[in-house]
């Protein structure tokens, strides 16, 4: 293509200033464009994007919210916010919106801290079954600080088991139910969840962190009519920077307001909310809404390219931007996996299957996501290909070189962060 790689606002100035940094810079872009990014949970944010996070914004404190700051001069970057969180209420019809969390776990953490107090119950989805750590693992604050109830999916089908959230709610009574996941490929029923909350009493969260960016695009339905709360983070599909938010019910927002700020958070992060609302914008067009589309059906290729070379998608399939591949039937790891494929220039991710005999360190599977190679442009065809050549890095090693060549070929026409971006 001839085209010169972007490296960002400002990067010719960062080269004379801090060569050693700048010279990271490239090494990570060089990675990045070198190989196929399958890690479900990362995207390509747009120029703008980078150009807000690279600005002056960083440099002001505004604890506070607009209009009650504790510190003077905050005028100025008032105005970010108030534009990032009325383009967050606008693209998803909310109520309120928080824009401050530093990440998904903080805005996990003061969801739970409008929600609950120390030793409340609450019922969320087993980690090992697709939940996250900040939904109950032992090793997080959600675990140690809460009295935690986990659900997770039935050994036949491999999803959610609905039944078994309500007897566990109807049992354990939980004051909080948790429903989103970090790898679980198929949609959530939120009136299922909601239907179980109010049977029981429990504000209802809805964990969107993964699928936010798919609501945004309007290619699946949003979890905002059904949970009290909906937390996010900024970076995955929807694109934006990395970062966290929420968004809830009007009665919630002053409590939601509390917990962030001053109860789990300082300042917030200014230059990261000017960079959330440029994607909050960017979400609402109609290009992402077909960039939306596009994700679930590279990843619904991709799944079905996996299965016809005999590796299972966990549940059959997706709906999603992402597949969870169980790899025992192929008699590898997950960590052999994902090493294996890195050396052919593939990056993804070892992640469990449900009711795997491996450790988490190992795993029985891996994660693999559309949100990268749908923004540099692939399409179902080169999604496909990308599908044998996962099969063929894994059951054949000594391939790598040969893989490669394609994964480059492939690069060679989408490549992200050119000059012409
Ligand atoms: N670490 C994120 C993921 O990869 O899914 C979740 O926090």
């Amino acid at each position: 293509m001839g085209a010169e790689p972007y490296y960002g606002p400002d990067f010719g100035m960062l080269e004379s200033r801090d060569p050693e940094i700048a010279q990271i810079l490239i090494d990570e872009l060089d990675r990045v464009r070198g190989g196929i990014q399958l890690i479900a949970s990362e995207n390509f944010t747009s120029p703008a994007v980078l150009a807000a996070l690279g600005s002056t914004l960083t440099n002001k404190y505004a604890e506070g919210y607009p209009g009650k700051r504790y510190y003077g001069g905050c005028e100025v970057v008032d105005r970010a916010e108030r534009l990032a969180v009325e383009r967050a209420c606008g693209l998803f019809g909310a109520e309120h919106a928080n824009v401050q969390p530093h990440s998904g776990a903080s805005a996990n953490l003061a969801a739970y801290a409008a929600l609950l107090q120390p030793g409340d119950t609450m019922l969320a989805m087993a980690l090992p079954h697709g939940g996250h750590l900040t939904h109950g693992s032992k090793v997080n604050f959600s675990g140690r600080w809460f009295d935690v109830v986990s659900y997770g999916v039935r050994r036949d089908t491999e999803l959610i088991d609905y039944d078994e959230v309500r007897d566990l709610a109807l049992r354990h009574q939980p004051k909080l139910i948790v429903c989103g996941a970090t790898a679980y490929p198929r949609l959530i029923d939120y009136t299922a969840f909601r239907g179980i909350a109010d049977e029981v009493g429990a504000w209802l969260l809805a964990d969107a962190a993964h699928p936010i960016g798919l609501m945004a695009g309007g290619a699946i339905p949003s979890a905002v009519p059904y949970a009290d709360v909906v937390t996010f983070t900024t970076h995955k599909a929807l694109r934006g920077p990395r970062g966290g938010a929420i968004l809830c019910t009007r009665e919630l927002a002053g409590k939601i307001d509390r917990a962030v700020f001053p109860f789990v958070q300082g300042g917030p992060l200014m230059h990261v909310v000017a960079a959330k609302a440029v994607a909050f914008r960017e979400a609402a067009s109609p290009d992402f809404a077909d960039y939306a589309r596009r994700v679930i059906a590279n990843a619904q290729a991709l799944a079905e390219a996996l299965a016809v070379e005999g590796m299972r998608a966990v549940s059959g399939g997706t709906d999603t931007h992402l597949a969870l591949i169980d790899l025992r039937g192929a008699g590898v790891t997950g960590a052999e996996a994902e090493r294996r494929c890195a050396e052919a220039g593939i990056t993804l991710n070892r992640n469990a299957v449900p009711y795997d005999p491996e450790p988490p360190a190992i795993t029985s599977g891996i994660r693999v996501g559309t949100p990268c190679v749908t923004t540099q442009g692939m399409g179902p065809q080169e999604v496909k290909e990308i599908g044998v050549l996962v099969t063929r890095a894994v059951r054949h090693p000594g391939s790598a070189a040969e893989i490669r060549e394609r994964v480059a070929a492939l690069l060679a026409i989408h490549r992200p962060y050119l000059s012409e971006y």
